[in-house]
Parts: C-alpha cells; structure tokens; sequence
C-alpha cells in the first residue's frame, strides 16, 4: 500500500461512515456534520454563524473561540482541533503533488495531451469535452502530479472559474496555457481568456510559472506559411499581455498528439521551471528500480558525479554509491594502461545474496565523459532486458534534465 493511501484511511478515520472521500482537496469543503461526533443541528448552528465547512471551521482561532448556540465551547474545541489536524494532514498530502493547471478554450487539446502524457492513446478518438474540471493524479516517470484540467467550453470560462476563483486558481504550481495552433480565428478569444487569467492569478496573488502550449502543431503543417504566421501571432499578442502584469514571464513549447516526445519535452521543460532537476532525476530512478525490482540505483559519472540516486536505505545507498565510485576507479586504472572500457561493470556477492552492477548508458559534456546507471539487486537477471527500456524510454528524459 502506498503512503498515499494509508494517509487518506488515516483522514477517513475522522468522518461518518456514509461519507466518500474521492478527491482529498474536496475534504476541505465538506459540512460540518460529516465529522464523527457533529450533529446536524449542531452543524446548523454553526452554519448561522458562517461557519460552513470544515475549512472554516479549521481557520477559528482555537483561542478566541465564538460563541455559539448549543454548543459547549469544550465541544467546539475538540471539533476545530479536529478540522485543523484534517487541514494540516490534506495539506501535507498535496504538498507533495505539484499542481498543473490546464486552461485554454474548448477544443483545444488539453485533454489530449494529458491522455498522451498517460500513455492513453485509445480514448484520444473517443474524448468529448470536458464538463467542468477533471482533476486527476498524474505519474509523470514517478513525479506526483495533479492535474486541473479545466474544460474550456464558454459556459465554464464565464460561470464557472471566475465565480470562485479562489477553488481553481490557487496554489497552482505550473499553467499549461494551451492554445491551438491551427485556429487563427480564435486567437484573440484565446488571448482575451488569457488575460482573465493572469488577472485573477494577480488578484489571488499566485505566480504560477506559465507555459503556453502551441498545441497542434502536427509535423506536416509545421512548414505552412499560414502556420508560421499564427505560432507569430500568437507569441506576439501573450508576449504582450504577459507584460501587463507584474512578475508573469512566459515560455512557448509546442507540442503535437502524434509525436509523443513533443509533449515529454513540453512537460520536461515545464517542470524543471519549479523543480530541482536532480529530483526529478530521481524520481525517474525510483521508478525504474520498482519496476527492476532492485534495491538501489544510481547515475554517476565516470569523473564521480552524482546526477541522482534512488534507496530505501542508507546502507544501500552507501553500498552503491561507494562501490560505483571505486569500481570507476579501477576502470580508469585499467583504461589508462590501454584495456578497452568495458561496457558493463559487475560486482558479485553470492554469499551476501546481491550483485552490483554498472552498465555505461551516455557520455556527457565535449569530454565525453561516461555516465554509468549503477544498480543493487538481489535479482540482477530481472535487470537484463529492461536496461534497454531505461535506456529509450527514459534516458531522453533525464538527457532533458541534465
Ligand atoms: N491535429 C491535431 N489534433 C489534435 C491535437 N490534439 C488534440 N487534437 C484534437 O482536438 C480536438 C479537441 O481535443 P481535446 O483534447 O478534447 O480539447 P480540450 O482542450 O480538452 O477541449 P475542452 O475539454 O472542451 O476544453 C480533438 O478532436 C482532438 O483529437 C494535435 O496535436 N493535433
Ligand atoms: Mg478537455
């Protein structure tokens, strides 16, 4: 079981058996009364005094509590400590998870590309627009993601977001703008939205880092004159809007559903805007040694760099770090008095019950210096045919963050 899920059975722990807990962020805005121990009446009286949720309840002042019809301040007490341990938790839980807003007009990709990112090609055909908002946990190669995919039909753009910005808007750790780049006539719709955009973002105070996402931008029509003038266009006129507001600087990344690596790219480029890329080195190295089954793993440089390193333990970490570093030492030796470097480095311990094993996968910078993926594993034949796996599928990507 993932932390993840323990922790929310943990939070379930707080509520009324009927009540389903789909989406944590939504906890928050529960009533009252779906708490053990508070009455509907109760809830009631509290309700007349504002206090709709357990949010609300949470933000009281456990100090300077309110007085409140027919509810005994020591009872008062116990469920505002509750609400807030509920907020504390939530918040914790989400700390973890980047948000990602996807916001554009209707029809123009979003959903797409979030089916892509998630490998789910089929449902592209069949995807309708999205009613509303559609909130989902991204995996991206093991970096926890929410996604906030806001439909983009104009009922929800008028209605809906700018009502109660504050439930779409806020804490968003990255904006995926994305704006289709075959439509020309609907590019001073997409540039207005924006605006409405950037402007409850400054009200709310939010700096979100933004990415505008040209989105369609399918090979074939890449070399069209009439494409090349919209993507100018496009850049001209959010360039332009981004100025009038303070702190927003804008990135353009465009992206087609039928090259998968254009959206990698994309996303690669709008994470590391806001986060360490050795973290999402591991991450990424984390993932791998699950799938692998392995206990350890590293990306070292043959000069003795550390790009990254995924353990669940501090011995394991020690064991593969250190054993990286002298077994490179030795290849060097070995190199230096004119043997060819050996592809893959091994180290076997029967009797412990575990091999280490460097397999060479790039080398970086003009020097070309080798880049080696060090694995602990109790298994080392599960690692055979998947090195190739980490090396197509995920070396481009940390190739992205290096
Ligand atoms: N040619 C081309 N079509 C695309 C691309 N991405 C999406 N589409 C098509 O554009 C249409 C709209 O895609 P969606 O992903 O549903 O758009 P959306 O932005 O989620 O729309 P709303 O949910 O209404 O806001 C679909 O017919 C997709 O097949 C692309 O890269 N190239
Ligand atoms: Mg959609």
């Amino acid at each position: 079981m993932s932390e993840n899920s323990s922790k929310s059975v943990a939070l379930k722990d707080f509520f009324k058996r009927n009540v389903l807990i789909n989406q944590i962020e939504e906890v928050l805005r529960f009533k009252p009364d779906t708490l053990i121990g508070v009455d509907k009446i109760s809830s009631e009286n509290l309700s007349n005094e504002s206090i709709n949720t357990i949010e609300e309840l949470a933000n009281l002042s456990v100090a300077n509590l309110p007085e409140i019809k027919e509810i005994l301040p020591s009872m008062l007490m116990k469920w505002v400590k509750i609400a807030q341990l509920i907020q504390k938790t939530i918040k914790e839980q989400l700390r973890r998870h980047k948000k990602l807003l996807m916001i554009g007009l209707d029809n123009g990709g979003k959903t797409s590309i979030l089916a892509v990112v998630q490998d789910k090609f089929s449902i592209i055909k069949s995807l309708l627009p999205t009613r509303g908002v559609k909130r989902e946990k991204l995996d991206f190669f093991g970096y926890p993601i929410i996604s906030w995919d806001l439909g983009g039909q104009v009922q929800y753009r008028e209605k809906l977001y700018f009502n109660r910005p504050e439930l779409f808007f806020t804490e968003a750790d990255i904006m995926l703008y994305v704006v289709d780049s075959q439509d020309p006539d609907r590019i001073p719709e997409a540039a207005n939205y924006f605006r409405e955009v950037l402007k409850v973002l400054q009200e709310l105070h939010e700096l979100p880092s933004v990415m505008i996402v040209l989105s369609k931008s399918d090979q074939d029509i890449r070399k069209a004159l009439q494409w090349q003038q919209n993507v100018t266009s496009i850049k001209n006129k959010f360039n332009s809007i981004a100025k009038e507001f303070e702190g927003f600087s804008v990135d353009y990344c465009d992206t087609t559903i039928f090259q998968r690596e254009t959206i990698m790219h994309m996303f690669s480029e709008a994470l590391k805007k806001v986060s360490d890329t050795s973290e999402i080195i591991e991450h990424i190295l984390e993932e791998f040694t699950h799938q692998v089954e392995a206990k350890a793993s590293s990306l070292v440089s043959m000069d003795g760099l550390i790009f990254g390193s995924y353990t669940g333990s501090d011995t394991d970490e020690m064991l593969v770090n250190n054993t990286a570093l002298l077994l490179q030492t030795l290849s060097n030796f070995y190199n230096s008095i004119g043997l060819i470097r050996e592809k893959t480095i091994k180290l076997e311990l029967p009797l412990n019950g575990f091999t280490i094993c460097g397999e060479k996968l790039f080398e970086y910078s003009e020097l070309q210096i080798p880049v080696f993926l060090w694995m602990l594993s109790e298994n080392p034949e599960l690692l055979d045919g998947r090195l190739d796996y980490f090396r197509e599928q995920l070396l481009p990507l940390i190739n992205l963050f290096l």
